[in-house]
């Protein structure tokens, strides 16, 4: 292969990998089909239509439990290395426990693993993306500690079916979403809002039912699969709001990255300290006899720690944060405030806002946090498990997105190149347009448009398609440099 015939400053490290992201409820529908039972996500659609955009639902959505094998030929056309999916927990078993596991639900895994490696497309594999059974939820979900084992026994159902094909897994899909968004907010399943208290008890049984799965597949699994097991947490980087404030941005760090990050990667575990003691210092305050962060025993600060064999990242967006003024109102955690912190949270007027009002776009941000990943945790391995940019529009030409992924592949190539961070692989989020959550289908985030209003659900690629499949191909960002394999230049 004569590729390597330029020789840019741009091309990626060899064996990086390139790939793109989807889950579960936002893509596969058939919602009720065969023996899948509900999950919060169904429950909470159907009963709080209102909370959705245009009361839509992931019902049907993309349709990818009939249309998977589209979806391989995208990934396939576009020359993807690996597809990251999740596994619908009801799916595969539909009373939330392993007393039986779902024929059709094991199947189609089955299905859409093996179609992936015929097609030379490595399987990276999510074991939670928010579909909570709601067999589970109506034992408290994640507030209740036994779902550490609910989780735990479930993984090692998964590992057993697929972990012959599977060398990549992702045990939980950011936590700071169905934690901290969901308990603070509300606006997502199950909608019960607990600030500061449900939150927290979720983040400390999310903690628990990763490293419980990692702990199974590193004493079952491993040795006979050799694959590897991390999590994946959403997180936006915190620069100050002015010059002084960068106490504060550090703080936000901690709390968006390092609850979730700081237990698993640091070489003390347990809860980021600054964190630990400004929230015991207020629960005291308010009259608590114990802390709103429940307290990691010994034993689980040994079980957690180090249960990562790298690090998986997803990243949107930036924020600063700032001190609060006395009695000035605090907003929620993490788009707005953090009460906990007296922290208020905002943006800097020079990053453009897309169309969706969390997405303000700082490419930089991506190279930072790269950066403070190193510092914090040494020389781990990274893979960015989902970037992506949104807009309400259906454009084919999608410039806006094409920009946002050139501007934030430079970056990445910058923290490997000039910082010195191990990132080993990059994911889009997403392959194709699907149910982005409270927004319903109005916010779209695919390299490839899909018609919703089409039975067929038709998918069309986007420039942005075409440009992520000349990335991938030249393995570099100087796409118009290279020599194509048929040796002509590409234009
Ligand atoms: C990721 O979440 C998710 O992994 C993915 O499922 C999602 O589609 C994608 O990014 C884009 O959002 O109702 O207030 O929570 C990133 C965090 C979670 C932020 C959903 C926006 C919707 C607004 N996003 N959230 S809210």
């Amino acid at each position: 292969l004569s590729v390597c015939a330029v020789v840019g400053g741009r091309d990626f490290p060899p064996g990086f990998k390139f790939g793109a992201s989807t889950a579960a409820y936002q893509v596969e529908g058939a919602w009720n089909a065969s023996e899948k039972s509900m999950s919060i996500w169904d429950t909470y659609v159907h009963t709080n239509p209102h909370k959705i955009a245009n009361n839509a639902t992931g019902d049907v959505a993309c349709d990818s439990y009939n249309n998977w094998k589209t979806d391989i030929e995208l990934a396939s056309k576009m020359g993807l290395h690996f597809y990251r999916f999740s596994i619908s927990w009801p799916r595969l078993l539909p009373s939330g426990f392993p007393d039986y596991i779902s024929k059709d639900g094991m199947r189609y895994y089955n299905n859409l693993i093996d179609a992936l490696l015929e097609n030379g497309i490595e399987p990276v594999v999510t074991i939670y993306h928010f579909d909570l059974p709601q067999s589970l939820q109506n034992l408290g979900g994640w507030t209740n500690p036994l779902v550490a084992d609910w989780f735990a026994n479930y993984a090692r159902v998964v590992f057993s079916l697929f972990g012959d094909r599977v060398k990549t897994w992702i045990t939980l899909n950011e936590p700071i979403t169905f934690c901290d968004i969901s308990y603070n907010i509300g606006n997502a399943a199950p909608g019960h809002t607990s600030p500061g208290v449900g939150s927290y008890i979720c983040n400390k049984n999310a903690m628990l039912a990763h490293a419980k799965a990692y702990r199974i597949y590193e004493k079952e699994f491993k040795s006979k699969y050799n694959g590897k097991i991390s999590i994946s947490n959403q997180v936006f980087w915190f620069e100050p709001h002015t010059k002084s404030d960068d106490k504060a941005a550090e703080k936000a760090r901690q709390l968006m990255a390092g609850m979730y990050y700081h237990p698993i990667f640091s070489k003390k575990g347990g809860w980021p300290p600054v964190i630990e003691r400004i929230i015991a210092k207020k629960s005291k305050k308010e009259g608590l006899p114990y802390s709103r962060l429940p307290a990691f025993t010994k034993e689980e600060i040994k079980l957690v720690k180090g249960t990562y064999d790298f690090l998986g990242l997803n990243f949107y967006t930036s924020r600063t944060a700032r001190v609060a003024k006395p009695g000035e109102q605090i907003g929620s955690w993490p788009f707005y405030g953090a009460p906990d912190l007296d922290i208020i949270v905002d943006v800097k007027p020079k990053w453009k806002k897309s169309d969706i009002w969390w997405l303000y776009i700082n490419p930089e941000g991506i190279r930072n946090q790269l950066a403070w990943f190193k510092k914090e945790y040494g020389d781990i391995e990274i893979l960015i498990t989902e970037n992506g940019f949104a807009s309400y529009n259906d454009d084919i030409n999608d410039k806006d997105r094409v920009q946002y992924y050139k501007d934030h592949l430079e970056q990445v190539l910058l923290a490997i190149k000039e910082d010195g961070v191990r990132v080993t692989g990059y994911s889009v989020w997403t392959l194709i347009d699907n149910f982005e959550w409270g927004d319903g289908y109005s916010v779209k985030f695919g390299l490839h448009h899909v018609n919703f209003d089409d039975p067929k659900r038709t998918r069309t690629p986007r420039a942005s398609a075409d440009y992520y499949a000349s990335i991938v191909k030249s393995h570099s960002l100087d796409i118009n440099n290279k020599i194509t394999d048929s040796g002509t230049k590409k234009i």
